[in-house]
C-alpha cells in the first residue's frame, strides 16, 4: 500500500459536528442552507435536529453528522454529554447581536472542558445586516485568534459563505485526527468514540 493510501485508510470517515450559539443567531438556517433545504418562512425554535451529509474535502469523503442544537439546555449534564461526543463545533453568533457574541465565551469554555481537542470554527452570521452591525469583523477575528480557530462571516439568508464553514471544520477535524493517530495509542482513540443519540 502506498503511503497516501495508508493515510486515507487510517482516518475514520465519520465526523460529528454541533452547531451552537444563542437562539436566533441563524444556526438552523446555516444548517439548512448547507443541506440545500428550504428555509422556514417563519421562525421556528429548534428542539434538536440531526442531519447527515457526505462532504468531500481534499479528495476524501466524510459522512458528517450535523447536530442543530437548541440555544439552551435545561439539563447541563445532558449538554455536556453531547459535547463530549462531538468532534467539531460551529460557534455561531449574529454580527447584529452583541449578547450572542459575548455568550460564546461560556460555550467555548464548556466545550473545552468536555472535549479539549475538539476543532472549532467561529461564525459571525447575518453579515447582510450591515446597518445594525454590533460586532466588527476585527472583533470576530480577534476572538477566533483567542480560540485558535478560523473565522467566517456568513449570511444564511443570502446563502453567502455557508459551505466554507463546514469544509473548513471537516478539514480541521481530519487534521486533528491525524495528529491523534500519530500521538496516541489505539486504545485512547477507542475510549473517545461514542454515539450522539
Ligand atoms: N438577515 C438575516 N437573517 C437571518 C440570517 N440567518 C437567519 N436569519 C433569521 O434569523 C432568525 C433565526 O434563524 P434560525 O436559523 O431559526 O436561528 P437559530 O435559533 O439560531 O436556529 C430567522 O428569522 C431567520 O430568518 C441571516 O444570515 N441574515
Ligand atoms: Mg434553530
Amino acid at each position: 500500500m502506498k503511503k497516501k493510501e495508508m493515510d486515507q485508510a487510517n482516518v475514520p470517515s465519520d465526523i460529528k459536528v454541533m452547531v451552537v450559539g444563542n437562539a436566533g443567531v441563524g444556526k438552523s438556517c446555516i444548517v439548512k442552507r448547507f443541506l440545500k433545504k428550504p428555509l422556514d418562512a417563519e421562525y421556528r425554535p429548534t428542539k434538536q435536529d440531526v442531519y447527515s451529509k457526505l462532504v468531500e474535502v481534499d479528495g476524501q469523503s466524510y459522512q458528517v453528522e450535523i447536530f442543530d442544537t437548541a440555544g439552551f439546555y435545561s439539563v447541563a449534564a445532558y449538554r455536556d454529554s453531547l459535547y463530549k461526543c462531538s468532534d467539531g463545533f460551529v460557534l455561531t453568533f449574529s454580527i447584529s447581536d452583541e449578547e450572542s457574541f459575548n455568550n460564546l465565551n461560556f460555550l467555548q469554555n464548556r466545550i473545552r472542558i468536555n472535549r479539549p481537542d475538539a476543532s472549532l470554527i467561529l461564525v459571525g452570521n447575518k453579515k447582510d445586516l450591515r446597518e445594525s452591525r454590533e460586532i466588527t469583523e476585527q472583533e470576530g477575528a480577534d476572538l477566533a485568534a483567542k480560540y485558535r480557530c478560523p473565522y467566517y462571516e456568513s449570511s444564511a439568508l443570502f446563502d453567502d459563505n455557508i459551505s466554507p464553514i463546514f469544509q473548513s471544520l471537516v478539514r480541521e477535524v481530519a487534521k486533528q485526527r491525524k495528529q491523534d493517530l500519530l500521538l496516541s495509542s489505539a486504545k485512547n482513540r477507542k475510549d473517545k468514540s461514542c454515539k450522539l443519540m
